[in-house]
């Protein structure tokens, strides 16, 4: 048992706690989480696109996200990624997401319908892809959920607890939907949380600075806010 008033163990420096909570913060029990780094999020021609948003702010966490990720392997920590998407036959899309993907952007289309990058949020097709600069490694689990949630109807839980990881660092975006669900999800779990305030995004800025904010409430409600040179510097130090 670690003794916080002797000040042991490892932490990332973050708002409004010291991340994690105890200080147990090792390469075994500890996973990146990359979320929805996807074409159809981020790339010209997608979904986000087309509905009309900017992708220049899904865009700005690739590049701090690509030191993060090399510092992250180089130390030995899991990293895990995530897609949004569905089912060619479309068996998994609720009736009323697809209604509602298709009420904004252009010519009524949305998910299941043809784009500029293939059929959107559909498995196989060129804008689920995750972006290149972001491709996950052979042996990194690739997560993938039709809802916005990381755990909803996949094996996320089950793979993290096989692997005995307890913390987990949430990236990717979007943060106020897929990001800020998961993280929820995953604190209500016991997985101590910690979420990066420049390795996410969203598609309107103010919520994203609302959804970090609202992780900092109550002593920090779903866990704490941190920055990946933060992370990076609680890694490269000594415990
Ligand atoms: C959304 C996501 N925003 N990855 N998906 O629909 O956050």
């Amino acid at each position: 048992m670690r003794d916080e008033t002797k000040n042991l163990g490892r932490y990332v420096a973050a708002d409004p706690y010291r991340w994690p909570y105890d200080g147990n913060l090792t390469p075994a029990n500890t996973a990146l989480v990359v979320i929805d780094m996807q074409i159809d999020f981020c790339g010209a021609g997608g979904y986000v696109d087309k509905m009309g948003y900017d992708i220049s702010l899904t865009r700005q966490p690739i590049e701090p996200l690509k030191k993060l990720l090399a510092a992250m392997r180089a130390g030995g920590y899991a990293v895990i990624h995530t897609r949004e998407g569905h089912k060619p036959d479309m068996s998994d899309l609720p009736a009323n997401k697809r209604w509602r993907s298709r009420q904004i952007g252009t010519n009524g289309i949305g998910i299941g319908d043809m784009g500029p990058c293939g059929r959107i949020l559909t498995i196989g097709e060129p804008g689920w892809e995750i972006i290149p600069e972001l491709a996950p490694l052979p042996g990194e689990p690739v997560i993938d959920k039709p809802g916005k949630g990381s755990f909803y109807a996949t094996n996320f839980d089950l793979i993290l607890h096989t692997r005995g990881i307890r913390n987990l660092i949430l990236t990717g975006i979007t943060t106020d939907v897929c990001v800020h669900t998961t993280m929820r999800d995953a604190n209500d779990r016991g997985y101590e949380c910690l979420i990066l305030s420049d390795c996410t995004a969203a598609t309107d800025h103010g919520n994203h600075l609302a959804a970090l904010k609202m992780v900092t409430m109550q002593g920090g409600v779903f866990g704490a806010v941190g920055t990946s040179t933060a992370v990076i510097e609680a890694i490269k130090a000594s415990v």
